[in-house]
């Protein structure tokens, strides 16, 4: 089957046709048994090769520049082994068709270098077995939220105005730039599962069991996201309890029944008893309780519950010091350490809020050690600038990977899986901002190996999209997008204290526009000072739900990093940070550096205009503007804030409003 071709006018991404020149234009020899993925790899190396002048053939004996070795179809071992001798050839081994196809993307990485000099034997695999990405998107168009919930690409490329698109073509090229950057799981549908989208687990499963078939031939499994409530609305049962044997029967029934049309189905992901979903606190019954049931139901099909540790209370009362959102998913879960069964995952975001610039680590992913753990990261830039603005998480994900959170093991190391809310709409650069596409590719490369420097995927990145960029493109690129995310976080919300968002879709500043919500995301801000106290001795004690090593390091406003000590500590304007400025002057002085890195950004950009294909060149160029307009608008809101309630003139005398 020849691979897919992106439907017209849509962006080839990390994948344009000269990637595959060094590969296309060589003999390869495919070696073992066929099967899908085999096929999948034998079409991609034949499209190359007709396009390149090489040529493929099965079997052994003749003379060839690569040998594609596989031992069989079967099996999940993703891993293959790159060797070759002085004078080739090159020779990919793998034990299955999973393998050889991460292979095959392998060299393409390595280009003209995968044909030259020696590779000692080398293995590959992947670091953490589960790489998923999740969709937010639904099936009608919801009335608040459109199409896709958090989604700045467009439309859904799956469904569109409470119908599904049909569009294999889109989708399957879709799989391919997915598996080509490591992703092995998708999620179809929004995790808040409204009516309609309830429907897909049972009358309407084809929907999925199509989108499944695309995924299925580039080694990506399908899962849905469900309604806890489905044996009630679905099922016209009395009640969902977990522990009814009604509703575990009708669980257990509607899974076979998805096994049956979605052989390799991979499970399910719960929302519950957050943000308005149901779940078990309903019936008296823990997370635990409601995910096993879940884990129960798919175990003997070998599906996986993705249950999401995202619950807090979302009707507090800002006049009530004594909750804080930040403690509830730890409050929560931890507890049920032990207690979860081996196919469920708990899906727990990086930081304890919600996908901020800058958040510490969530404590929930030390706490549970008994527990398969899943990282949820929000690969769609909801608070990143919704991808008008340039921001490339690459180096925020990094960090959040090496952080170690008991002072020894890496997160990298102590999860199973990494999830990404999926960026992705019928837009046709697939991403809206063309520019964040890298966060795409980057998140799929650390799923597969989190202690990877991101700024060398960025180089892969860079290499693969544009074939044979000259040294000033390499170069304009990683400085318009290494340093995009913290030029974000200095024009934006300061030193970790989070949000300062308009209200509903989180675009532009507004300070207090969550200060008196019910919502649980306050920064506090008086004439005096501002910040979250969050310590044991005087706030909410979220700080001591870290192992020793940060909790005293947060506990402390003298030794609690600068960039989180709003989070962490409520500081008066005049405190000194550990960077030696105050914290007002701080928050002056990134607020207009910030403006001036976006401003020398989209400098770089402009002098890039004759290295970049003209359409892209001008749709970022174009978005440049918007992001200098916006970023002037937090410079301007945020210093004027702070300055009308201090009273701190800025020591350099610079203009506030
Ligand atoms: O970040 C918040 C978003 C919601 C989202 C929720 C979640 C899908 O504002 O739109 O709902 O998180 O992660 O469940």
């Amino acid at each position: 089957m020849p691979p897919p071709v992106p439907p017209d006018g849509i962006d080839p991404a990390w994948l344009p046709p000269a990637a595959f020149r060094p590969l296309g234009s060589r003999r390869t020899l495919i070696r073992g048994r066929g099967g899908p993925l085999v096929e999948t790899v034998y079409g991609e190396v034949a499209e190359a090769c007709a396009r390149f002048g090489g040529s493929v053939g099965w079997g052994g004996g003749a003379a060839c520049d690569l040998v594609l070795d596989v031992a069989g179809e079967a099996g999940d071992d993703e891993s293959f082994t790159l060797v070759r001798d002085a004078d080739g050839p090159t020779t990919v081994t793998a034990s299955g068709g999973r393998g050889l196809l991460h292979g095959l993307f392998h060299l393409l990485r390595l280009g003209e270098g995968a044909f030259r000099g020696r590779w000692e034997p080398e293995v590959h695999r992947p670091a953490l077995p589960l790489r998923m990405l999740d969709h937010w998107d639904n099936v009608d168009v919801h009335p608040v939220m459109g199409q896709v919930e958090r989604g700045y690409a467009g439309g859904s490329i799956f469904w569109v105005d409470g119908r599904a698109r049909h569009e294999p073509q889109r989708v399957r090229a879709y799989a391919r730039l997915l598996a080509a950057c490591g992703i092995n799981a998708v999620a179809v549908n929004n995790v808040n599962v409204h009516e309609t989208e309830a429907r897909l687990l049972t009358d309407r499963i084809g929907e999925v069991a199509a989108l499944a078939a695309q995924f299925r031939a580039y080694g990506i499994r399908t899962h849905l996201s469900v309604t806890f409530a489905a044996p009630i609305v679905l099922g016209g049962l009395a009640t969902a309890d977990p522990l009814d044997a009604e509703v575990r029967e009708w669980w257990g029934e509607a899974t076979r029944r998805v096994y049956d049309v979605i052989p390799d189905f991979g499970g399910y992901v719960v929302k519950a008893d957050s943000e308005g979903q149901p779940g078990p606190f309903a019936y008296g019954r823990s997370h635990a309780d409601g995910a096993n049931m879940l884990a129960a139901a798919l175990a003997p099909h070998g599906g996986t519950v993705h249950w999401r540790a995202f619950v807090y209370d979302h009707r507090q009362d800002w006049r009530d010091r004594s909750t804080d959102r930040a403690r509830a998913a730890y409050d929560h879960f931890a507890p049920l350490d032990g207690e979860f069964a081996a196919n469920a995952v708990l899906q727990v975001k990086h930081g304890p809020m919600d996908f901020q610039v800058r958040e510490p680590v969530s404590p929930v992913i030390g706490a549970l050690p008994r527990t398969r753990l899943a990282v949820e990261l929000q690969v769609t830039q909801e608070y990143t600038g919704q991808q008008r603005h340039v921001c490339w998480l690459g180096q925020m994900w990094s960090e959040v990977l090496r952080f170690r959170l008991d002072g020894e093991t890496p997160v990298g190391q102590l999860a199973d899986g990494l999830v990404g809310v999926s960026n992705v709409g019928d837009d046709p650069y697939w991403t809206g901002h063309p520019l964040a596409q890298a966060n795409l590719y980057t998140f799929g490369r650390l799923a597969w190996d989190p202690g990877a420097d991101p700024r060398r995927v960025l180089d892969e990145w860079i290499a693969l999209t544009h074939p044979g960029a000259p040294d000033a493109l390499v170069s304009g690129l990683h400085a318009v997008l290494d340093g995009s995310w913290r030029s974000y976080e200095k024009y934006t919300a300061p030193l970790g204290v989070g949000f300062m968002v308009q209200p509903g879709h989180h675009y532009g500043p507004s300070v207090d526009g969550y200060e008196y919500s019910p919502w649980g995301t306050y920064h506090f801000a008086d004439r005096d000072g501002v910040g979250v106290d969050r310590t044991a001795a005087t706030g909410t004690g979220y700080a001591a739900q870290y192992a020793k090593v940060w909790a005293d390091v947060y506990e402390s406003a003298a030794s609690c990093p600068d960039e989180l000590v709003l989070f962490f500590h409520h500081l008066p304007y005049g405190h000194l940070l550990r960077g030696g400025s105050t914290v007002i002057q701080h928050i002056y002085d990134t607020h207009f550096d910030g403006v001036a890195e976006v401003t020398a950004a989209r400098d770089t950009w402009a002098s890039l205009r004759d290295l970049v294909e003209p359409s892209r060149h001008a749709r970022v160029a174009e978005l440049y503007e918007e992001q200098l307009r916006s970023a002037r608008e937090w410079r301007d809101q945020v210093n004027s804030y702070f300055f009308r309630k201090s009273g701190v003139p800025d020591a350099h005398g610079r203009r506030i409003h």
